[in-house]
């Protein structure tokens, strides 16, 4: 802060000074009266001392942006030293950041262009491919990685075939800790669970027509989706084919005591409406409306016609009930399978089924490791 101390006869002249001096900012610090006495103390002499005072350095660090290097508009008339410095020290900063920046953006290419410049062509077409099936970006990454560290070194082109079993064993690898395959038949409920017409209804029509014709067992159906007639009477036509009883639930004591009649079934397929689960409260409905103790298995339906995003919300909101499996519907409706792999490695959730059309019992496929890497990679070109 500058100081300055002004003698004047009257405190109006003495802000007069202060003003002309130290401009219109400037603060009084202090003030007082001055009496001095001349010819022996005879003559007394009144007079005013006045501190003022102006924060120059304060007021420039305030200043809302840092001066305009471009701006053709001249700068204030009156710099004094101590702004002069600041302005110099933005000027620097600004140098330095963008030096800085612009260092970053290069090495970031550099790296980038440096990884990839190693990579040969067949193994970046290969990464394309595995891209065109929507394989997410952090599965992507992994399996570069892996199959670089694999044919490091490596001269003599690598066929796709090569980079396909390496790339098979990364996926088999971080599918080892969920189950994958159809109905395990040792538990007696069969929950399936899922957004508003992603086919629940026609996949339990399948399921249940397996279970009858493939494995004999005696089934039966109970449905939770009360809101549409059409819903029930879609049932009670598969029901009425596979000559198997349906029970329509409206409350958790229904719930019970359509088990209690179904109870001398081997298998007994819930059917429940479709929601927009993306909203809690409908998930906890379900939890309280059906069972999903020890004699239940759970599943999830998810469309792959959804988009990833989607879906991912919708799977978080069960992430509180004991669901262990998906089942992917309508793979014909779509050329890339790589949301499959996707979901069961981020969820940890394996895979019962998934339906690839709309014919009942037809379209359904048990789930099989080997046979979706076979999808993955059934639309290379090579
Ligand atoms: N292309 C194709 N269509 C399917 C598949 N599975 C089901 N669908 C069709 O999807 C539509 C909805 O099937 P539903 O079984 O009624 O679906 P949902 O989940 O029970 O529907 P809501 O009960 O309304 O929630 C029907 O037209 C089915 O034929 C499949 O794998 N591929
Ligand atoms: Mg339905």
């Amino acid at each position: 802060m500058k100081m300055k101390k002004y003698n004047a006869p009257s405190i109006a002249e003495a802000m007069k000074a202060i003003r002309a001096d130290l401009g219109e900012d400037a603060v009084i610090l202090n003030s007082k009266v001055v009496v001095t006495k001349k010819f022996f103390g005879l003559v007394k002499k009144k007079s005013f001392e006045v501190v003022a005072g102006i924060d120059q350095v304060e007021k420039k660090q305030a200043m809302p942006s840092l001066p305009d290097l471009n701006s053709s508009s001249p700068q204030p008339a009156s710099p004094k030293p101590v702004l002069a410095a600041t302005e110099e020290a933005a000027t620097i900063n600004r140098e330095l950041i963008k030096e800085i920046t612009d260092l970053k953006t290069m090495m970031e290419k550099l790296q980038r262009q440096s990884v990839q410049s190693q990579y040969p062509d067949e193994l970046l077409s290969f990464i394309d491919y595995l891209r065109s099936q929507e394989l997410s970006i952090e599965l992507i990454t992994a399996i570069s990685d892996e199959l670089f560290s694999h044919f490091k070194g490596r001269t003599e082109e690598i066929a796709f075939d090569d980079m396909r079993i390496v790339t098979e064993g990364y996926l088999r690898d971080r599918l080892r800790g969920v189950e994958i395959g159809g109905l395990s038949y040792d538990k007696k409920y069969i929950n399936v669970l899922g957004p508003t017409g992603v086919g629940k209804t026609t996949t339990i029509a399948k399921m249940a027509a397996r279970a009858v014709l493939e494995k004999k067992k005696k089934i039966g159906f109970i449905t939770t989706d009360t809101y549409r007639i059409a819903a029930i009477e879609q049932l009670k036509t598969y029901a009425g084919l596979l000559q198997a009883p349906v029970e329509i639930v409206y409350s958790a004591e229904d719930y019970k005591q359509a088990i209690e009649k179904l109870d001398y079934l081997d298998l007994i397929f819930i059917d429940t409406a479709g929601r927009n689960y993306k909203e809690a409260k409908y998930v906890n409905d379900l939890a309280q409306l059906i069972d999903f103790g020890e004699l239940a298995e759970s599943f999830l339906v998810v469309s792959l016609t959804a988009k990833e995003r989607d879906v991912e919300s919708i799977i978080e909101q069960f992430e509180n009930l004991p669901i262990k499996k998906f089942i992917f519907t309508k793979l014909d409706e779509t050329n890339s399978i790589g949301t499959i792999f996707n979901l069961m490695i981020k969820y940890n959730k394996g895979l019962a089924y998934y339906t690839d059309g709309q014919e009942v019992p037809e379209d359904i496929e048990p789930g099989d490791t080997g046979k979706l890497l076979e999808l993955l990679f059934q639309g290379e070109s090579k």
